[in-house]
Parts: C-alpha cells; structure tokens; sequence
C-alpha cells in the first residue's frame, strides 16, 4: 500500500498538551519585502471590502500573524483555514463555532482538493453580503492595481484582499477561483512549496458577475518569534511557513514532530519505526532508532540523524502520515473564552 493511502486510512489525530522540546534562541525570518508589503497593504486596505485571512487548518491558532490581525480589526474579514485535507477534521465543527458565536466569518477549505463549486460558493460567501462602497471609482481602480486612467465606474466592483502567514495557499486560492468563475486569464498565479514565493502585491480578476478583484499579497511572518512563543515558531516550521535551515537545527524539529506525534498517541507510526511511545528515552535516542529502522547510515558508517530527520519532517508536511492537528484546539478556545 502507497504511504498516501495508508495515511488514507488513519484516523485524524489533534495535539494534546505542551511539547518539551527547548530552543536556546527565538525564531526571526523577516526578509525585507514583508516590511515593505505590510506598509503597502495597510494603505491599500482603505478601500478593500473584504479579507481573505487565510490561516494553516493544521495550525488554526499557531498561523495567525497578530500584526495582521490589528490592521483588520475594522475590516470585513473572512478567516479561511486552508489545507484542511491536511487537518484532523474533527476539529472543524469547534473551530467554526467557537468563531461564529463571536461574530466571525470562517470557511474551511483546501485549494487541492476542493471543487469548482466550492469555490464559487467561497466567492458568493465573500461578495453577496458585503456592504456597499462608499469610495470614488479612482481610488477603488487604484486600489485594484489600476494606473492613472479610468475608463469605467468601479463603484460596482468588489475589491478583495488575501494575507496570511507564507505558504498557507494564498496564491493558489487565487488560481482556483480564476478557473472556477472561469475568468479569461494567460497565466496562473505563481506558487510554490517553499515559503516567500509572492513578493509584490498584485491584483487578479477572480469573479465576473459581480465583478471581483482578489488582491494577492506576500506571506508575512511575525518580526520574531521569542523563545517563550518557540512552539509556535516550531509549527510554522513543521508546516513550511517559516524557511528551512539557518535558524533551527532539523534535529530539533524532528525531535519536537516525534513528542507531538507521542501526545497524539500515533503509534501506528511511531512502531512502524520502532519506537516505543511508553518509554521515555532522550529525544535523540528516537532519531536513532528511525535511522536504525531505515538503514540510514553517512559515509563513515554511523546512523544519519539528518537524514532521519528531514525523512520524517518530509513524511508529516506531505500528509504521508495522516492528517493531524499539531495545535491543542481545545486549550486554544480555552484560552480565548
Ligand atoms: N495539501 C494542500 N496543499 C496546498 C493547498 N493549498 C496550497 N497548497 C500547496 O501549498 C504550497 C504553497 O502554496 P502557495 O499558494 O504558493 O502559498 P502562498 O500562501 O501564496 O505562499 P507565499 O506566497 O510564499 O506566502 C504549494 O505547494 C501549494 O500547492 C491545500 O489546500 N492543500
Ligand atoms: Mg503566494
């Protein structure tokens, strides 16, 4: 059996609880076109009717960016968790409620597997409630990515926003709404496995009648993520929305996967390679034994722990192990109520 169906197969599986794993340092990847593209959007969204918060299913509460957060607080905002084909769904029905007794828009969603309805109905969840503009056509044309000259009355037409986190799907939200509403277009919208692919802000008709614009815009993380916060830095890692390498060790990811999957009780996976999940060993210690499971070796025959680690870091962000969680939803609402 192929690891994605017998992923298939597993129940979805949500995190309990704290993680151990410690970081010396905090987390900070902010590459200069997030500053630049905050400032952008913040002037932009004057005259956008609704945003698109598009937020991780797998870390509802971990992706959200607070700095983005406070420049919507007057906004219209629909909250999408995207890639839910990733997610425990059985969180779905909490989150929804729990954002809906407070008054907020929330869509599940996957930009992979959900059909061309499901996004037309995401557009006409997004336009046919909207409140009608108060805006000049210019500054609405403008707003759109239009130049000095218009030609027509924008009054009508639905300006949109997309933001969130890097890499949670924004880009190619957009690229399934312009096949669904089947807007004439030459090119998809760039996207890619790595975070950081958007770096300018961009419009794109997504919807012909009404007429509606989608402004797409870069991924931006927090300035800094600090050391009391690291279980968040380590999720947005585990989930790509924060870049690979330079600032923390795979081994630590790996390391904090493995407790996670432990609080999840997955054991299908962890006895697949050879770890006890009731015995508490030393972090490194299940590195080797996945190395050892694998016949990972280097070139002068010790077991590889890299290679063991980027092996499971891998099998988790391609849903090869199933569909999990790694926020405690519960303790999340908790914390929030
Ligand atoms: N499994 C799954 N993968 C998805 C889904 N949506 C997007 N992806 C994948 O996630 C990766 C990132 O998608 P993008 O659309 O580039 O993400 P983005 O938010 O625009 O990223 P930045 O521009 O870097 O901020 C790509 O490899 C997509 O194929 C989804 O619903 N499910
Ligand atoms: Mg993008």
């Amino acid at each position: 059996m192929s690891a994605a169906i017998s992923a298939l197969l597993r129940p979805g599986r949500t995190a309990v609880g704290r993680c151990n794993i410690k970081m010396e340092s905090g987390i900070s990847w902010y590459p200069g076109h997030m500053e630049k593209a905050t400032h952008e959007m913040a002037q932009r969204l004057k005259y956008i009717d609704t945003v698109f918060e598009v937020r991780d299913a797998r870390i509802p509460f971990s992706s959200i960016n607070t700095t983005l957060e406070q420049m919507l607080q007057k906004k219209r905002r629909i909250i999408i968790f995207n890639k839910a084909d990733l997610a425990d769904p059985a969180n779905e029905q909490k989150i929804t409620d729990f954002y809906t007794s407070n008054r907020q828009l929330v869509k599940f969603f996957s930009a992979s597997n959900d059909t061309n309805q499901d996004c037309m109905n995401l557009i006409r969840f997004a336009i046919n409630d909207a409140p009608k503009k108060k805006a000049p056509t210019r500054q609405i044309y403008q707003t759109i990515g239009g130049g000095k000259n218009v030609e027509e009355d924008y009054r009508s037409v639905h300006s949109m926003m997309i933001m969130g986190v890097p890499n949670v799907g924004k880009s190619t939200i957009i690229n399934r709404m312009r096949r669904a509403s089947g807007v004439t277009h030459k090119n998809n919208v760039k996207t890619g496995a790595l975070p950081g692919v958007t770096r300018h802000i961009t419009a794109f008709r997504v919807s012909e009648d009404p007429v509606g614009y989608l402004v797409d815009t870069p991924g931006i993380m927090l300035p800094r993520i600090n050391t009391e916060d690291q279980e968040k830095g380590l999720n947005l890692i585990l989930t790509r929305a924060i870049r690979d390498s330079v600032i923390v060790h795979p081994q630590t990811v790996a390391e904090f996967l493995i407790e996670k999957l432990k609080t999840m009780n997955a054991l299908d996976c962890l006895e697949e390679w050879g770890i006890d999940p009731k015995v508490d060993v030393h972090p490194n210690d299940n590195l080797l034994t996945i190395a050892k499971s694998q016949g990972m070796m280097t070139a002068d025959g010790q077991y590889n722990l890299e290679t063991a680690s980027a092996f499971i870091i891998d099998k988790y962000r391609k849903g090869e192990l199933g569909r999990f969680t790694l926020d405690d939803i519960d303790m999340e609402i908790k914390l929030r109520t």
